[in-house]
């Protein structure tokens, strides 16, 4: 076959060239790994076919302003009339020069008066006119760039022939375009080759034959065009263009291409009609190579030495075999429409390829090693072969996004496909696939799957999860896109599912089939979290019902707390008639929660718990939020996108609260208002959001582990170092330095780790209006929660009989709650025992049927049967509206139950609202719709004891008109009054013993401290006063010999929140056992939050001094935010007491 053999090529007219260069061959040492700006490339070239070759042919690909100029050459068919040619050269604006545009002026020669201000011209345009020479005055225009003198008659007819361009043309330094394409020229005029500072030169459309090896003295030229100029093959000279990035040789025949061009470093395209290539080839030998017989060698093989060369287009070139051995970095290679018997060999050796095009050819098989020919493959097309499988490795091309086997024999496809995550089009039409692989179904990003003409019998039911498949059996492009199944005799779905071109239909089915074929499916707890008036009773009657039933508006909340019969009948009415309602609160803003029994059309029965979320139930979220419920937080998201400010308050807080309670539990967030959000692709900043905060709660638990592992390595060295004879009776309660404690959070932590919160990675907008925009997309997502063994899998066991049997029989008892004995003795009838018994109450809670707190120390032992109840008897104290149900005139209970007179009934409201004093009467008006016998009474103050909300106040003979206001219980989170120095003093700095001890420790929080923790606390310590006093965020209380002061503030250096405990007594002894047992009751407390971060900042011991107590006078009457008057921590890296050394000798 004819190739050029020479490799240093003869020099052009060398006398004329400014720079020369020998062609030597620069070793490529810079790898060139698939960049991104490498990855657009391919993409568009993915997606739109083939890339620079392809529409090089359709003459679309130049792109800049400068190219369209110089391929004026009338190209396309529509556009027939004469090009007005714009040139815009960036650098004219820059250097103050113009274009003279001429084009198609019907010109015999150039007009003398374009030679006036010949110096400003940096673009001339005389394409299209009737020009047969170009006058010596050319060189006036000293400025010029660019020259345009297509289609134009210029005389060349002999090789130095200057008649039509003159050799003045070369003294235009600044010159680097020259566009003389359709010149019908024999000759390339002689004065271009000295033109030596061009950058671009269009040649095209002329009948040169023959390139001269002059080209070589172009050593500046970028872009060559030499399309359509009959030439056979280029000089070996060209490599001495080493700048040349692209050179055009589209609609000729060529029959080779000199060696030399591996020298062109810079070449990344070549248009070249490889097809050409074979043109010599006869019938026999076809027909050999067709066969195999022999290898074909008439493609020239530096086309796979060009080292920058990008693509390559071999379709239809008749070739049966590539080098082995390639130094290119080829991104794209199209071998369709060859004669390939097995993937080339070749292959290998271009390690870049991100694109391949191997269709109709004969290949009968894929290698095993498939994966280590192509490591970056992106699009891999073996249509129209004769295929009968695909190997397993085939999953291993983990980059692929497309990927056609279409007109194979293929059976079906690999099992694991599915590894192939990040495939978006997968065409496998006209086979005899007869099922498709489970594993198809996590292909998440699939976009298109073409199954035409095939043998399914049926599609996998988890094809729904397929999302970015969004249209069945339509085009775009003239491509198939979407999903395909034409032609395959399905009769699961039936055909009246899968035949059309809305794919909702579909996925509607499979959902539906999913689920009836889901065993053992429980009721689900649904949870409604999130701020007030967001719209969580809203979306949860709207679910439950599928119509729009906004909870009443705002103007029409009554002042009563409790619904009118009428509206109640009324909202019943709007209520669905399957629905059981259990409760029906105030019109607008849930009071506690409210629970509505619902069932999907899917037969899923939910039980919901709609908390409210107004500030004051936050107290109670706790008790209700549950790690194996589904989570809905409902936030307002047009309010959101309007004042993203509000993401803590509306999100961030309650992330926050489920990372603290229930780490590990499923969540999906819920967007509501999207009718009145103009703006709702903020939904995507709003993942981010939240995705942000959870990966950095995980990463300060990461950081806050390995700090801790190392302090545990440090205090178990020391206890290693100092056994038995550091006897020091103080290290008796060291809070520091306790491993056990620290132990137990590291353990806690990593659990913590390891049960991240399982939010859902999609956000649902929905609109509860008319429209109801969302809200089956919303169902239909929860439902398929519901039914995910991984997020939820306790609701998909075998329950016996007995279980449920048990389960109506706990509904049916009487009252609202029943003691574990109570329950174990109900077990016992259907034989329920023991830690079965547990998994059997653990399952009616997982229900929602009943309420049982089983982490909580005091109410471990209380299932409550009938959560209704227990939510009411919550209302009587925590309620968002107090300040109409604490209203005289209004709420005639003060009067008729409590027989409050209203000077009294002030009294008591004050002492409530400033001191959270609760009198009996009080009481009495608050629960008035509640049965108040006096055991019933004194059993619901005791569930309110219970939940730690209050703490109680003996009382001797109650009720006495006397003690109309004498308090019975205190709720903490009712005390308004703030703590002042004075009070301090008063209490704390007076009267101190002179040498008495004083213990303090300090635990500091992230800026997660959960709500009503110090409240808690607060409620706890009631056993150990003699007296008391509390004030918002301090506490002091005195028992015979020992005071104790515990303050709540935040730093406000790092805004952590801190609780200090202070203790006073006149030995070191006794002070200790009193700091020891509160450090217990405060980190039993602490230690039933599973989420809670806390240290111990500071532990120190000190003999008071008389003089000296002034120091732990606050520096403010602020509770919160001031009082930082503690010493840093001074010790060394084994934290021990610290105390003055007298007062250790004097003591021990
Ligand atoms: N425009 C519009 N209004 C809504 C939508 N959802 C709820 N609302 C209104 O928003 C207000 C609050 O709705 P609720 O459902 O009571 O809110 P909530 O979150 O239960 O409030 P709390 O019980 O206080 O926590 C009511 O006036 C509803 O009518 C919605 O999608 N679009
Ligand atoms: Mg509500």
């Amino acid at each position: 076959m004819p190739s050029s053999k020479s490799s240093s090529p003869k020099r052009g007219d060398s006398s004329k060239r400014t720079a020369s260069k020998s062609p030597t061959r620069v070793s490529q040492t810079g790898k060139r790994v698939p960049t991104k700006s490498g990855k657009k490339s391919t993409g568009s070239a993915v997606s739109q076919g083939k890339k620079s070759m392809t529409s090089a042919k359709s003459n679309k690909s130049v792109s800049s302003l400068q190219s369209r100029l110089l391929s004026a050459k009338k190209s396309t068919p529509e556009d027939n009339k004469p090009k007005k040619v714009i040139i815009k050269s960036p650098d004219l604006a820059a250097l103050n020069l113009r274009t003279e545009d001429l084009s198609f002026s019907g010109l015999t020669s150039l007009p003398s008066e374009m030679f006036i201000a010949a110096d400003t011209i940096g673009e001339l345009d005389i394409s299209g006119n009737n020009l047969r020479s170009v006058p010596a005055d050319i060189h006036k225009l000293t400025e010029l760039r660019a020259l345009n003198l297509s289609q134009n008659s210029i005389k060349c007819t002999a090789v130095s022939d200057y008649s039509g361009l003159p050799k003045d043309l070369a003294k235009l330094k600044f010159l680097q375009i020259i566009a003389i394409s359709e010149c019908n020229l024999r000759f390339v005029p002689t004065v271009i080759f000295e033109c030596v500072g061009l950058k671009r030169l269009d040649l095209s459309r002329n009948k040169f034959q023959l390139l001269p090896p002059d080209i070589g003295n172009l050593v500046e030229l970028e872009h060559l065009d030499m399309s359509e100029t009959s030439i056979k093959s280029l000089p070996p000279e060209i490599a001495y263009c080493e700048r040349l990035k692209e050179i055009n040789l589209y609609g000729n025949i060529l029959e080779m291409l000199p060696e030399t061009m591996r020298e062109l470093h810079e070449l990344t395209e070549l248009k070249v009609n490889a097809r050409s290539f074979h043109s010599h080839l006869d019938e026999y030998m076809n027909k050999l190579l067709r066969n195999g017989q022999i290898k074909s060698e008439h493609i020239p093989s530096v086309l796979f030495d060009i080292p920058e060369l990008r693509t390559l287009d071999l379709d239809g070139t008749r070739i049966n075999n590539l080098p082995e051995e390639n130094s290119c970095k080829l991104e794209e290679l199209y071998l369709s429409n060859n004669y390939f018997l097995n993937i080339p060999k070749g292959l290998r050796t271009l390690p870049y390829l991100v694109m391949v095009d191997i269709s109709h050819n004969f290949l009968t098989s894929i290698p095993e090693s498939i994966h280590e020919y192509l490591p970056n493959i992106r699009a891999l097309r073996l249509n129209h072969n004769l295929l009968t499988s695909l190997p397993g490795n085939v999953c291993k091309l983990i980059t692929l996004e497309e990927l056609e086997v279409c007109n194979n024999k293929l059976t079906q496809l690999p099992s694991g496909i599915g590894n192939l995550i990040q495939l978006r089009v997968l065409r496998a039409s006209n086979n005899r696939i007869f099922s498709l692989p489970d594993s198809i179904c996590q292909l998440l990003d699939l976009e298109t799957l073409e199954m035409t003409n095939n043998r399914l019998g049926e599609l996998p039911v988890p094809l729904f999860n397929l999302s970015k498949l969004r249209h069945m059996h339509t085009y775009s492009h003239m491509k198939p896109i979407g999903l395909w199944l034409h032609k395959n005799p399905i009769t699961e779905p039936p055909e009246v599912i899968w035949k059309g071109v809305q794919i909702a239909p579909l996925y509607h089915y499979l959902r539906r089939l999913q689920i009836r074929r889901t065993e053992n499916l429980q009721p689900v707890k649904l949870i409604y979290i999130g701020h007030c008036e967001t719209g969580k009773t809203t979306l949860n009657r709207t679910l439950a019902t599928g119509k729009s039933v906004l909870s009443l508006p705002n103007e029409k909340e009554l002042n009563n707390n409790y619904l009118s019969a009428a509206e109640k009948s009324n909202l019943m009415k709007r209520l669905p008639r399957d629905a059981l309602i259990e409760d029906i609160e105030e019109p607008n803003r849930t009071c506690v929660a409210s629970i509505l029994h619902w069932q999907s059309d899917n037969a899923i029965r939910f039980c919901s718990y709609d908390l409210g979320g107004s500030e004051v139930y936050k107290v109670l979220h706790q008790h209700f939020i549950d790690k194996d419920a589904i989570t809905l937080l409902v936030y307002n998201h047009h309010k959101l996108a309007t004042s993203p400010d509000s993401y803590q308050e509306q999100i961030g807080y309650w992330v926050d609260l489920l990372q603290l309670h229930v780490p590990g539990a499923v969540v999906k967030l819920v967007g509501t208002h999207t009718d009145l959000a103009e703006e709702v692709s903020s939904v995507e900043v709003v993942k981010e959001c939240v995705r942000q905060q959870v990966d950095e709660h995980n990463a300060h638990l990461a950081t806050e582990l390995l700090k801790l592992n190392e302090k545990i390595a440090k205090a178990q060295a020391a206890t290693a170092d100092t056994p038995t004879q550091q006897t020091h009776n103080l290290t008796e309660f060291d809070p520091m330095a306790n491993i056990l404690q620290l132990q137990y959070q590291a353990k806690q932590m990593k659990d913590l780790l390891d049960t991240p919160l399982k939010v859902e990675p999609t956000i649902s907008l929905v609109s509860c209006t008319g429209g109801l925009q969302g809200v089956e997309e919303l169902k239909s997502d929860i439902e398929m929660i519901a039914i995910n063994k991984e997020l939820i899998p306790t609701g998909q066991r075998y329950i016996p009989s007995s279980w449920q049997r048990f389960r109506s029989a706990v509904k049916k008892r009487p009252g609202y709650k029943l003691s574990w004995p109570q329950i174990k003795e109900l077990g016992e009838k259907f034989k329920i025992r023991g830690e079965v018994l547990m998994d059997a109450v653990e399952y009616i809670h997982n229900c929602g049927d009943v309420i049982w707190l089983q982490m909580h120390h005091n109410l471990k032992n209380t299932v409550f049967h009938k959560p209704v109840r227990l939510i009411e008897t919550l209302r009587g104290i925590i309620h968002h509206d107090l300040k109409h149900i604490l209203d005289f005139e209004e709420n005639k209970s003060f009067s008729s139950i409590s027989k409050l007179s209203k000077d009294q009934f002030t009294e008591c409201k004050r002492r409530m609202t400033e001191y959270g004093e609760i009198s009996r009467q009080l009481l009495l008006g608050l629960w008035y719709y509640l049965p108040s016998s006096r055991e019933q009474f004194m059993d619901m103050c005791g569930l309110i004891i219970d939940f730690e909300l209050a703490y109680l106040i003996p009382q001797s003979d109650l009720p006495t008109s006397s003690t109309y206001c004498e308090p019975l219980l205190v709720v903490p989170w009712y005390v308004t009054a703030k703590c002042t120095s004075l009070d301090i003093d008063t209490y704390w700095n007076s009267n101190i013993e002179e040498g008495s001890r004083e213990m303090e420790i300090v635990y500091v929080f992230g800026k997660q401290f959960p709500e009503g923790l110090f409240e808690t606390l607060s409620t706890q310590l009631q056993q150990k006063a003699d007296l008391r006093l509390d004030w918002a965020n301090t506490i002091y209380i005195e028992t015979a010999d020992t005071k104790i002061l515990i303050k709540r503030y935040i730093d406000s250096k790092n805004s952590q929140i801190s609780v200090s405990i202070q203790v006073r007594n006149p030995g070191l002894r006794g002070a200790m056992q009193h700091m020891a047992q509160l450090h217990q009751t405060w980190t039993a407390i602490l230690t039933t939050i599973p989420g809670l971060l806390w240290k111990i900042l500071n532990y120190t011991a000190r003999k008071v001094h008389r003089d000296r107590s002034q120091r732990l006078t606050p520096s403010s009457g602020e509770s919160m935010g001031s009082l930082t008057p503690f010493r840093e921590e001074t010790q060394s890296a084994v934290p021990t007491s610290t105390i003055e050394p007298t007062a250790c000798s004097s003591d021990y």
